[in-house]
């Protein structure tokens, strides 16, 4: 698949999309060993509209942003032209096996690294053809656009920041994002970005029914307080209030165990430009016991559909 450049270099929309590999299971798709009767089908539906979506603004790329590939020293960025093998879940090995195949965008991938370097950032292309993809970006990959067909970028969560300091942790994000933008301006691209991110993250020590992980009679949320948390900050994002999300993001990290504590939200939104504009929310559910949203910021200049022209964004 030969990546492109079909204009002017912009973000076209950006997905918070969720990565449990129990979403994959429960697909069934052909890549994936282990089969399942289905299962949180809102979080799956949710999906189903993110992809209707993709399909209309044809972009050139997806960018995905991932706490589950970790670098300590570094962004690291996918650099090889194709990226195929077989990634096992190392939490959840009985419900992913999964055979992946990407074509990877390497001119955007090492703009973005010049762009970092340019901003003071440590980045490395990742030009290893036989690196294991991780299960996040996968996961997220497939439930956005399960026919493979556009050309990815992967980007690491460098987690060492914040082993020391939060709010140095998420600059560095915001400077990952900034530095994506201008890349994908430079290059021309037109471009979706996912967060790949889970919100609360307090999960169930163990499978509720071992026997059937899909029983959908044990799925529910983890504790009250940390309900109350995701429909607070996802009631935020509707409402574009961009600001006051910052404000309480590191107490949602702390009190929640937010995965958006490895930076993918923060990494879209700046790339983004901090949209004050509200997100759709395309559906809220829980996996074994974490906090799950679907969510799509559809920038101004993106063609909208008719639904949306009518004032469906929120
Ligand atoms: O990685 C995950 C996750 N973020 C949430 C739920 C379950 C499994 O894996
Ligand atoms: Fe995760």
């Amino acid at each position: 698949m030969k990546t492109t450049r079909s204009g002017n270099g912009e973000i076209v929309a950006g997905f918070l999309a969720p990565h449990p590999p129990h979403l994959v299971y429960a697909e069934n798709p052909t890549q994936n060993e282990p089969k399942s009767r289905g299962g949180w089908e809102p979080l799956r539906w949710a999906y189903e509209n993110c992809r209707q979506r993709i399909k209309e603004l044809k972009p050139d790329v997806i960018l995905v942003h991932s706490p589950h590939w970790q670098t300590v020293v570094g962004h690291h960025v996918t650099a090889t032209p194709r990226l195929e093998g077989r990634s096992v879940d190392p939490i959840f090995p009985h419900l992913f096996r999964f055979d992946y195949g990407m074509d990877v965008d390497v001119e955007l991938a090492e703009a973005i690294v010049d762009e970092c370097k340019g901003a003071g950032l440590e980045a490395k292309p990742m030009q290893n053809p036989k690196f294991r993809v991780d299960y996040g970006t996968i996961v997220s990959l497939h439930m956005l656009n399960p026919d493979w067909d556009i050309p990815v970028v992967g980007i690491s969560a460098n987690n060492s920041p914040y082993f020391y300091d939060d709010k140095i942790g998420q600059e560095e994000m915001s400077q990952l994002g900034h530095a994506t933008a201008k890349a994908i301006a430079k290059t021309g691209r037109r471009a979706v970005l996912a967060a790949s991110n889970t919100l609360s993250h307090l999960h169930f020590p163990q499978e509720p029914n071992p026997g059937l992980p899909e029983d959908m009679s044990c799925e529910h949320i983890q504790s009250q307080a940390q309900y109350e948390w995701d429909v607070k900050i996802i009631n935020l994002l509707r409402a574009g209030k961009i600001d006051e999300f910052f404000e309480v993001m590191p107490q949602f990290c702390r009190e929640a165990f937010a995965e958006i504590k490895a930076g993918g939200l923060t990494w879209m939104l700046e790339a983004m430009g901090r949209p004050r504009y509200g997100a759709k929310l395309h559906g809220y559910g829980t996996v074994i016991g974490t906090g799950n949203a679907v969510m799509e910021w559809l920038p101004d200049n993106s063609p909208k559909s008719d639904s949306q022209a009518s004032g469906g964004q929120k």
